[in-house]
């Protein structure tokens, strides 16, 4: 099940259309918008069998998409699941990458898949990343070290101030390690200002340079 329809038109007055086909089936809609990590939904047109594919609001990868109207006589709106090799937690959809990259890269990663480093709002959400996807990966022994991920939580512009990297959100909930962050050398705090999300789930700043998992995550 990779869609549901949504039978109530969003109230929006417009949208941004990643492609746009003419006289094409509803399947063949659907599947193009699903072989797109930018595609969010598709809205299709029975009679003229037209398609649009529509993209995510918080990425505008392309630069050249077309604003369209939302609210045409006609249109049905398919949301799209989680696509394959991702998984889906309260109306989010994860993914592990399959190689260690430093923050940077990992959030280019990420980006690149119209999706963002994690940005954890519950314990519930903690511990549900790291049951799926650290604790099930062949750890060698310092668990602290290789078994962990990014988060796109940073305090890279101002020390101490935490902000999650994609929403720009600031910290309302937080899930520290007890000794984190940096509590038993505060000097130590200048240069680690990249935050990963440990085995159990906890949090520990560490500097960006360091190889961590990488998980993605976005909104469906
Ligand atoms: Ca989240
Ligand atoms: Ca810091």
């Amino acid at each position: 099940m990779f869609y549901s329809k949504l039978e109530v038109q969003e109230t929006k007055n417009s949208s941004l259309a990643l492609f746009c086909l003419e006289r094409v089936s509803l399947i063949h809609c659907g599947g193009r918008c699903l072989a797109q990590h930018c595609c969010k939904e598709f809205m299709y047109h029975k009679g003229s069998m037209r398609c649009f594919g529509i993209q995510f609001e918080d990425f505008d990868s392309t630069g050249n998409t077309k604003l369209i109207r939302t609210g045409n006589e006609g249109l049905s709106t398919y949301r799209k699941g989680c696509e394959t090799g991702w998984l889906e937690f309260n109306g989010h959809c994860y993914h592990k990458g399959q190689t260690k990259g430093n923050w940077s890269e990992a959030k280019v990663e990420c980006r690149k898949m119209c999706s963002y480093l994690i940005e954890i709002e519950s314990k519930e959400e903690a511990e549900w990343i790291s049951a799926t996807f650290l604790e099930n990966v062949n750890c060698p022994a310092v668990k602290r070290v290789d078994c962990t991920a990014w988060t796109g939580l940073n305090d890279l512009d101002i020390e101490g101030t935490y902000v999650w990297e994609h929403s720009k959100a600031p910290l309302t909930f937080s899930n520290w390690h007890p000794r984190d962050p940096s509590v038993d050398n505060p000097n130590m705090a200048l240069t680690r200002d990249c935050i990963d999300i440990l085995r159990e789930g906890l949090w520990n700043d560490r500097q960006c340079s360091h190889l961590n998992w990488v998980i993605c995550e976005k909104s469906f």
